[in-house]
């Protein structure tokens, strides 16, 4: 499709509708929460947030039935994932009136750089990496750190296994294979052909996984791929919000066919570690956690201190040498401790 360029005034004139629409919404949902102030209100119901537009949310309740739902700002935010308590009222939408407590929350920076809630009750982070673009640096252990940081289980994907010769793809995929002795599953898979999908079909079953990586690595391949009718699921989002097909940019919780969730979130891009000290960082590194605590010294910086057993287990092929660079490099870049 060839890139269409707007022109500044046809730029104000879509900027104008979708704040009228926004505001719409907003007022809508104003209207909607004051009737019910006088109205009479169902008894409580548990469900889950399945998507958020503005104070708009479509919840799912255990029969698996969609309910447009509003909520009022002093809850807090409310976010894709989230479990919460809402009560029916007598116009079509209902109302949530209390959020339970998250097990997991990936946050992202917002505007003004603080950190805010992007999904709420993930269980586990796809890790996906290519051999195009070039995995960078740091990166899949910043998420496994993250991973960790969270208590969230964590599994590799590799993906674009099309691109490579047989002799190739085992090369690529044997710099990674570090990573499934310390206990964190590798997949490799073929979005685009749809190869190798049923171990990752298998992994994802039970859990709420989002995908996470660099651009272009093949996230929207891979959603594509796993949810089959996405389509579908997104008609009948848009059906239960009378939203319309807009909402779909926005982060959304799918099922899965064989079983399990998939949050598919645009916000994800820009997840990042929280803020975290050396010590939460140190245990983000799961293999290092039987040599914490056995340095010479106890404040060891595990860089070139006699005696310390980080760098002696590297040594003797405990922990992998890209593993502690990675640590290191991360540790450089902490916040300063008082
Ligand atoms: N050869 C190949 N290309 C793929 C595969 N998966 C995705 N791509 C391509 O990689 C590019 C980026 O994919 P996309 O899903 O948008 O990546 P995202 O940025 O991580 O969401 C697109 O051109 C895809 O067609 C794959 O398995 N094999
Ligand atoms: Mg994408
Ligand atoms: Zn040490």
């Amino acid at each position: 499709m060839a890139k269409r360029r707007l022109t500044q005034q046809q730029k104000a004139r879509i900027a104008r509708i979708q704040q009228d629409r926004r505001q719409r919404m907003a007022d809508q949902a104003e209207a909607a929460l004051a009737r019910n102030d006088t109205g009479e209100l169902g008894s409580p119901r548990p469900g889950r947030v399945v998507t958020r537009h503005g104070r708009n949310l479509v919840i799912r309740d255990h029969g698996g039935d969609l309910h447009h739902c509003l909520f009022r700002q002093n809850l807090g935010e409310i976010v894709c994932g989230d479990h919460v308590v809402w009560q029916a009222t007598g116009t079509a939408e209902g109302v949530v009136t209390a959020r339970l407590e998250r097990h997991s929350a990936l946050t992202r920076p917002d505007y003004s750089g603080r950190d805010k809630a992007l999904a709420a009750n993930v269980t586990q982070l796809v890790i996906v990496l290519a051999p195009e673009p070039e995995p960078a640096g740091f990166l899949i252990d910043q998420y496994l750190v993250a991973a960790e940081h969270l208590g969230v289980t964590a599994l590799i994907c590799l993906n674009k296994a099309d691109l490579l010769d047989e002799a190739a793809w085992e090369a690529f995929r044997d710099r990674f294979a570090h990573y499934q002795v310390i206990g964190y599953p590798l997949i490799g898979v073929s979005a685009k052909r749809e190869h190798g999908l049923d171990p990752l079909i298998e992994q994802l079953c039970g859990q709420t996984s989002i995908l996470v990586g660099q651009s272009g690595v093949g996230k929207s391949s891979l959603v594509n791929a796993l949810i089959p009718d996405q389509e579908a699921q997104v008609g009948r989002l848009s059906q239960a919000t009378g939203l319309g097909r807009h909402t779909t940019s926005a982060t959304t919780l799918y099922d899965l066919p064989s079983g399990g969730e998939l949050i598919d979130s645009p916000g994800v891009r820009s997840f990042r570690l929280g803020q975290m000290d050396r010590a939460t960082l140190e245990q983000g590194f799961r293999e290092f956690l039987p040599y914490l605590g056995h340095c010479k010294f106890s404040n060891c910086a595990h860089e070139d201190e006699p005696e310390c057993a980080v760098q002696t287990a590297m040594e003797g092929g405990d922990i992998h040498p890209e593993r502690l660079a990675s640590f290191l490099n991360m540790a450089r870049n902490l916040p300063k401790e008082h």
